[in-house]
């Protein structure tokens, strides 16, 4: 008998939108349902704060850095097949990254087509953050920072090719937002389902995950791609990934929930203060040698407070620190605002860089591509 294909199952969408909270609670519902699930990150660089977060879940996962899924799609073949004699997943749960768009010309169909054997294609969800949501397609009377035309445009294509619109963190906004957000969706990807979900509350989730278990992906024809204006909106993003270690082992213990919110804090009113818009800002402090025990913390725009996911139940001695930002901004502006917060916060700890690099991210240069 030949093996039954694995469900593969895009979770997209910009920046901080809510994607890896979702795809964590993704695992969770298929699990319980008797599913065995894989996940695989994805980042233009490796460390990823991501990759951290769903380890400590325990839940198997493959990590692609150094480009996204569409200009690294052989390794997405690759890493599916190491999951698969692995774990053998039915679902397989992935996260591209969130400045990537025109991913169902890219992955979504030649996986189907290539790989139609092997997969079977759930229809493609692009998770949005309301308020961004809200500012992005020009909603009046929606407040926060925004962004250049071309990072917009990147926006406003991702949500173009949605198959599924999931208005993730309702529990945000009020019932006339998520009205007015739906009337903007409808004109800018008419035919796309829209579910409203909250994540982090767990609330909404069963009619979307119960389509991506049913459903196969069918996507409409959407307008041409400007890979020109795609390319320059992911360029005008800075990147920044660094893991540190800090304190000694037997030194001093010290409060990670503390000093992790207080280092977000202090970047952010860094880069904020220069007049840059953060698209997310987000970090995870391990106990050393443990992936399980570790805080996280977030902050996905300018005008936000860091807000801690996860939160560590002791105080530690030593641990890493892993840092991943993306903002509109010059990459080495971030590489100092994150050097000199980390210099104020630490106090007498010791630090240790372990990696860091900062970057805008190259031009998109897809292995496939076989429009809808
Ligand atoms: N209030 C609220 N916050 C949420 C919800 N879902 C996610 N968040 C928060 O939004 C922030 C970003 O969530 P992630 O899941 O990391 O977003 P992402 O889309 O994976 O981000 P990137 O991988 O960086 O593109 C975190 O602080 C989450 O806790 C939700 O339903 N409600
Ligand atoms: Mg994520």
């Amino acid at each position: 008998m030949p093996p039954t294909p694995a469900r593969y199952v895009m979770i997209g969408g910009f920046l901080g939108a809510g994607k890896t909270t979702s795809i964590l609670r993704a695992a969770e519902w298929f699990t319980a349902r008797g599913l065995r699930v894989g996940l695989v990150t994805n980042d233009q660089a490796g460390g990823l704060v991501d990759t951290a977060l769903v380890r400590a879940h325990a839940l198997p996962v493959e990590e692609i850095a150094g480009g996204c899924f569409c200009c690294r799609f052989n390794s997405l073949v690759e890493a599916a097949d190491r999951l698969s004699q692995d774990t053998a997943p039915d679902i397989l749960l992935a996260e591209p990254v969130g400045s990537c768009t025109d991913l169902v010309a890219t992955v979504s169909l030649p996986l189907a087509r290539i790989y139609g054997d092997r997969f079977t294609v759930a229809p493609v969800s692009v998770v949005v953050d309301p308020l961004r949501a809200l500012r992005i397609l020009g909603v009046p009377g929606a407040a926060g920072g925004s962004f250049s035309p071309n990072v917009s445009y990147i926006y406003r294509k991702q949500i173009e090719e949605a198959e599924i619109v999931v208005i993730n963190k309702c529990d945000l906004v009020t019932a006339e937002q998520r009205e007015a957000l739906r009337g903007a969706l409808a004109v800018a990807c008419p035919g796309a389902r829209v579910c409203e979900i909250s994540a982090r509350e767990g609330t909404g989730l069963d009619d979307w995950f119960e389509t991506l278990l049913a459903d196969r992906s069918s996507p409409r024809p959407i307008g041409e791609i400007d890979y020109d204006r795609y390319a320059d909106g992911e360029a005008l993003l800075g990147w920044l990934n660094a893991e540190i270690r800090l304190g000694e082992p037997g030194g001093r213990e010290w409060d990670g929930n503390a000093m992790l919110t207080r280092l977000l804090e202090a970047i952010r009113a860094a880069v904020a203060g220069l007049g840059h818009e953060i698209a997310h800002l987000k970090a995870t402090l391990s106990v050393e040698g443990d992936d399980y025990e570790l805080a996280a913390a977030n902050l996905v725009r300018s005008a936000a407070i860091a807000e801690l996911s996860h939160r560590l139940t002791d105080p530690l001695d030593v641990g890493r620190l892993l840092i991943n930002l993306r903002a509109e901004a010059d990459p080495a502006i971030l590489e100092v605002a994150v050097r000199e917060a980390l210099e104020t916060v630490r106090g007498d700890l010791a630090a240790g860089v372990i990696h860091s690099e900062h970057f805008r991210p190259g031009r998109p240069v897809p292995t496939h591509r076989i429009p809808a």
